[in-house]
């Protein structure tokens, strides 16, 4: 209880006295540096939340990123699939692109002037005009489609496997494949994903726990434990599993959600944790 009320009161603290300073403050954990060893070691991350903000309960997250101050979000489950730019402080829909019944959407990513959102089993993805969200052509993948990301040149997919692709956004041809490993073991299920200072962050399903990966390489260099983001009393019959990162470059700050989250939208920032969280061999 100690430990907890400690957490609690140092959450508030941050919360409120919401400045740039708490931002820059996460930079000092997140420098990794993989040791030299055959079977690379990863580093152990914890949370402290930053602020929290109004979230769609009815919004089953499939993707997220921030984008000029707000967020766009791909919302998944057939019939209630969107494409949709949401207002930060508020949770507010700006604006909506309804997808076909017979897709759900899964992940999605911003290159350039484009938006590009996957469908879970329909092997398709949707390319969106930006600024007006029309859809202007679609472009096919084997597999399934689960998260997408993008590290500015190329789009990284991921689809419930421990292989993570990147792609040509132009052909839509695999450039190359790596597979994602801890310890040895593939880290199975990767979800949704976002691309933060050379490292691509993807959370894993049905867990609280998001991996940090070399993108050169596969190795997970990093194991952030996510669990009790969400308080008890803001869990509701239909909250589904953590899934939603996005990340602001401006201002270094992370941005967790998942699928039906109510009322929040959490921003954290991560620091070394002194030992393994308890549930890693929920994700090997
Ligand atoms: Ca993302």
């Amino acid at each position: 209880m100690l430990l907890n009320f400690r957490k609690l009161f140092r959450a508030s603290v941050l919360v409120a006295g919401v400045s740039l300073a708490f931002f820059t403050g996460c930079q000092k954990s997140t420098n990794v540096s993989a040791p030299a060893l055959a079977v690379p070691a990863a580093t152990y991350y914890t949370y402290e939340v930053v602020n929290s903000y109004p979230h769609d309960p009815e919004a089953f997250t499939q993707g997220l990123v921030f984008l000029n101050g707000n967020f766009i979000e791909s919302t998944g489950l057939n019939g209630q699939s969107t494409l949709r730019e949401v207002e930060l402080t508020t949770g507010k829909v700006l604006r909506e692109d309804t997808v076909p019944q017979e897709y759900f959407a899964e992940g999605a990513a911003v290159l350039g002037s484009k938006v590009y959102q996957l469908t879970w089993q329909n092997h398709k993805g949707f390319v969106y005009d930006l600024a007006t969200f029309k859809q202007e052509k679609e472009f096919a993948y084997d597999g399934e489609g689960w998260g997408l990301a993008t590290d500015g040149h190329s789009l990284i997919l991921s689809d419930g496997t421990s292989t993570i692709r990147f792609l040509d956004p132009q052909t839509f041809a695999v450039q190359r494949t790596i597979d994602v490993m801890l310890k040895g073991a593939p880290v199975k299920e990767l979800n949704e994903l976002e691309y933060i200072k050379g490292e691509i962050y993807a959370n894993v399903w049905q867990t609280n726990i998001v991996v940090r990966i070399d993108p050169a390489t596969g190795d997970v260099v990093g194991v952030i434990d996510f669990s009790g983001l969400l308080a008890p009393q803001d869990y509701q019959p239909d909250t589904d599993v953590l899934n939603g990162i996005a990340y602001d470059a401006a201002t270094d700050r992370l941005f967790i959600t998942g699928k039906r989250w109510p009322k929040i939208l959490k921003s954290a920032c991560t620091r070394p944790a002194r030992r393994p969280p308890q549930n890693l061999n929920d994700i090997l």
